[in-house]
Formats: C-alpha cells, sequence, structure tokens
C-alpha cells in the first residue's frame, strides 16, 4: 500500500492484470509497455500513470525511470515469445528481438531502478521467468534460453542486491490463459495444455500470487526460482 510499482509488459495479459490488483490494494502503479493507448486506458482504470516505452532500447527505459522518480517495487514482466519456430527454420533477425525483450529488457530495467533501491537502502524485483527456463520444448529455443537467462540474472542480482536491502525474486507462472498461449496454440507447435484453455491459470491469480510476494508474509514463499504449476503439473 503506498508504494510505487513499475510494470513492464503493463499493457495486457499478466502485466494488466497485476497493475489492477496492485492498484486495488493501494499501490501507485507505474506502466510500461509500447501500447501507449492500452497503457493510457489501463492508467485511468488504475489511477496509474503510463509511460510508452520499448524495455529492449536502455535508452527508453532510463528516461522512464528519470520520469517517474523513486520506483519502490519493478516487477519485470514484458516477454515475448513469438515467432514460434524450430531451430532450423528460425528467422536469425527474429530471434534475436526475442534476445533483445526477455534477457535485455529484463536487464535495463534492473540496471536503471538498483541504483536508485541501494540509495534507499530498500526494494523488492520480481522477474518474471519460466518453467521453460530449465525444460527444453521444440519450437521455443529462443523462449526457453532467454528465460533461463532471467532465472541466471535473478539469481546473481540477489546475491548481489540482498545485503543492500533489495530483494530479488524469480517468478515462474505456469501456463496462464493470455496472448501468449494464443499464439503457441496458434503455431501448432509444442502446444503446452492438452486440456483445453480453462485449465490455464487467469491472469488474474498470477496478479494475486505477486500480491502474496509482495505482501508482509512473501518472505516465506520468496525465491529465485518460485513457481505456479497448471493443473497438468507441467509447468510453462
Ligand atoms: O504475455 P502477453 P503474458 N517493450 O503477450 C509487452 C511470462 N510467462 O502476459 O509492448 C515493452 O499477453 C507487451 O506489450 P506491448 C512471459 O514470458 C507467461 O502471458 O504493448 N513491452 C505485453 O504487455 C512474459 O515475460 C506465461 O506489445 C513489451 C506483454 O509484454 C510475462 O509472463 C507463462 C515489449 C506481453 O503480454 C507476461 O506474459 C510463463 C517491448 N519490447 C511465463 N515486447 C503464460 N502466458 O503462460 C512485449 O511461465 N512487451
Amino acid at each position: 500500500k503506498g508504494k510505487t510499482v513499475l510494470i513492464t509488459g503493463a499493457s495486457k495479459g499478466i502485466g494488466a492484470a497485476t497493475a489492477r490488483t496492485l492498484a486495488g490494494m493501494g499501490a501507485h502503479v507505474v506502466l510500461a509497455a509500447r501500447s501507449a493507448e492500452a497503457l493510457a486506458k489501463l492508467a485511468q482504470e488504475t489511477g496509474g500513470r503510463a509511460f510508452p516505452c520499448d524495455v529492449s532500447d536502455f535508452a527508453q527505459v532510463r528516461a522512464l525511470i528519470e520520469a517517474t522518480g523513486p520506483i519502490d517495487t519493478l516487477i519485470n514482466n514484458a516477454g515475448l515469445i513469438d515467432p514460434i519456430a524450430r531451430l532450423a527454420d528460425s528467422d536469425p533477425g527474429a530471434w534475436g528481438r526475442v534476445v533483445d525483450v526477455n534477457v535485455k529488457g529484463v536487464y535495463h530495467a534492473l540496471r536503471a531502478v538498483l541504483p536508485g533501491m541501494i540509495e534507499r537502502g530498500s526494494g523488492t524485483i520480481i522477474n518474471i521467468s519460466s518453467g521453460a527456463a530449465t525444460s527444453a520444448l521444440e519450437g521455443w529455443s529462443h523462449y526457453c534460453a532467454t528465460k533461463a537467462a532471467v532465472l541466471s540474472l535473478t539469481r546473481v542480482a540477489d546475491k548481489e542486491m540482498r545485503s543492500a536491502g533489495v530483494r530479488v525474486i524469480g517468478l515462474s507462472p505456469g501456463t496462464v490463459a493470455t496472448d501468449m498461449q494464443r499464439k503457441i496454440a496458434a503455431s501448432g507447435i509444442n502446444p503446452v495444455s492438452q486440456l483445453g484453455w480453462e485449465a490455464h491459470i487467469p491472469p488474474e491469480w498470477v496478479g494475486q500470487a505477486i500480491a502474496v510476494l509482495l505482501g508482509p508474509k512473501g518472505d516465506a514463499y520468496c525465491g529465485t526460482d518460485f513457481s505456479l504449476k497448471t493443473e497438468e503439473g507441467r509447468a510453462a
């Protein structure tokens, strides 16, 4: 309550649901993504502030932090999975773009908020990783590799920052009913859930899990690879 929370990838899916949950609990949400119109709508709904931004560009992320002022909590959520393709058919440019968003984007937001958090001696960062970080999923090489990098980055950041009063938590949300899963299903390659759309986790539940991790008893659950599982017990 009363904390300023920056959420990347807030224009839809898990990021938007998390913004609604946290704003409903009294947080001041700062919403970042590329889709300006969706962000403006959500800002109106949540009483938050919208900052259109491409997280793969450090200059844009740094400008955002300069404009917002102190950030107490960062939800490093922006991510991409498409285009889904087996390695032999993959396009090097598109593959690299996933690295730019999923790895560099997470690093950029961390890098931009950490000096302020260290100076104030407090802060919490949740990096959204995935069960894909520790799985070999055909057609998802860029996604598996980049989410493994997020897990690794989270572990190092947590180790470096704990003594400065900054917690860095990794969260793997399971199979969540968002556009990302729609794209996976449409690709026809390796759709995660055989049980259908209704078995996917609603994005609102991920928002609630994030609220628990940020809450007073959050430390009991925190770690650098905290996972939510689908009904199938198979992480996404
Ligand atoms: O995905 P989706 P989710 N700069 O596609 C934004 C992870 N995850 O909510 O820029 C800034 O609905 C994009 O905004 P826009 C997943 O890997 C998911 O499911 O306007 N923002 C949108 O707001 C990801 O890290 C599942 O297009 C950029 C958001 O990212 C996170 O959860 C399972 C951007 C994507 O919304 C949210 O995914 C799992 C950029 N360059 C992990 N590029 C799952 N859904 O099952 C994209 O384990 N965005």
